[in-house]
């Protein structure tokens, strides 16, 4: 990593890594100073998933001139140019790049209480809300077909006929209630058709430790920026249902923890609506509940579909890891239906 931090004109000798967080794309280290304070983010990019680092570089170029021009106090926590004043550092095909550390920031692996719930609906609402103006079309797609659901389905009825045999027959049971559900795919596609949804600047990764807090527990601004691109609401708002109303997350192998809380549900929504309601159509405001069973689903068929292929993709650290995944969103989604039959009531 000496010659990445040279790259960026940082004395290796001055500074030292720590990795920190637990995502399972990316390896994400900071660059700890000699006060032992954190000074920078450095992170590499997963290629394999990420195949065009340069759409990402441009996609954050368009918001950050944007930023500049419409909303100059809004922090954006971009990656700072290589000395060579590349977006990126690049070495032996592996990509790096260096963002500031945020002073005073902390960030949450877990979702706590509605209060946070709520702060962190309205960094991912007002996120979009600020990049409303901003023409769509300019944005790339930096991993295609990220959030097309009727793609993910498509993904997981092949590999339960062209995967790993031995594990089509140890997950005969999840395959079948997965398919039970494929109704949401239906409603997508109707979605995507409808012009009552807007296409937005869409963050596709709204999980907790993607927002910055500052000590008194108010949030400051949102991060991770690789996979903005055009999207809808539902990806955001959704991805926030999945991760922040069971106290027990996607990794919880005794679904029984899994749990469904009203209150985080409340938050989000007053959180969210709070920066978005202005701009949402009755439409989208309809399928305010869906959004939640749109992610929540298409991250058990991902689980499952990547359990058949041979955990390319997510990877494991036990044998049936992404099927105890699949598994439990699949719970996490029938409580949610709960919440959802009582919504209505
Ligand atoms: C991946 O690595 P991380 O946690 O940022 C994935 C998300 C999934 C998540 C599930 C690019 O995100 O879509 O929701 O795992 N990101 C990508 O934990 O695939
Ligand atoms: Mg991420």
């Amino acid at each position: 990593m000496n010659a990445v931090l040279e790259a960026y004109n940082l004395n290796p000798s001055a500074y030292s890594l720590k990795p920190i967080g637990n995502g399972l794309i990316h390896h994400t280290y900071a660059v700890i100073n000699g006060f032992g304070e954190a000074a920078y983010i450095l992170q590499e990019l997963n290629t394999g998933v990420f195949t065009k680092p340069g759409d990402i570089a441009h996609n954050l170029h368009i918001l950050e001139r944007y930023r500049i021009e419409h909303h100059p106090d809004y922090l954006l926590p971009v990656p700072l140019p290589a000395r060579d004043g590349e977006p990126m550092a690049s070495m032996d095909g592996r990509y790096y790049r260096l963002t500031s550390y945020v002073q005073g920031s902390q960030a949450y692996d877990r979702c706590d209480s509605p209060d946070q719930a709520y702060e962190a609906a309205r960094q991912f609402g007002r996120f979009t809300a600020n990049f409303k103006d901003l023409a769509i079309e300019m944005l790339r797609f930096t991993i295609p077909g990220f959030h097309d659901l009727p793609f993910r389905w498509k993904q997981f009825t092949r590999s339960a006929v062209e995967g790993n045999k031995e594990r089509i027959r140890e997950a005969s049971g999840l395959i079948q209630s997965a398919r039970e559900h494929y109704r949401i795919v239906e409603t997508y596609a109707k979605i995507r058709q409808d012009p009552d949804f807007h296409l937005r600047v869409t963050h596709h990764d709204t999980k907790i430790s993607n927002v910055l807090f500052d000590a008194q527990g108010k949030g400051i601004c949102v991060i991770d920026l690789d996979t903005v691109m055009p999207g809808h609401f539902i990806s955001d708002v959704g991805d926030m249902m999945r991760t922040y109303l069971s106290p027990a997350s996607e990794e919880e192998k005794d679904f029984s923890k899994l749990e469904v809380r009203p209150d985080f549900y409340r938050a989000i929504r007053e959180g969210y609506l709070e920066e978005m309601g202005g701009q949402m159509t009755l439409g989208e405001k309809r399928h305010f509940f869906f959004a939640g069973e749109f992610l929540i689903y298409m991250q058990a068929l991902r689980f499952l579909t990547d359990y058949l292929d041979n955990d390319i993709y997510y990877g494991r650290s036990y044998e049936n890891h992404n099927l105890v995944r699949a598994g439990n969103q699949l719970a996490l989604l029938r409580a949610y239906q709960v919440l959802g039959d009582a919504l209505k009531q």
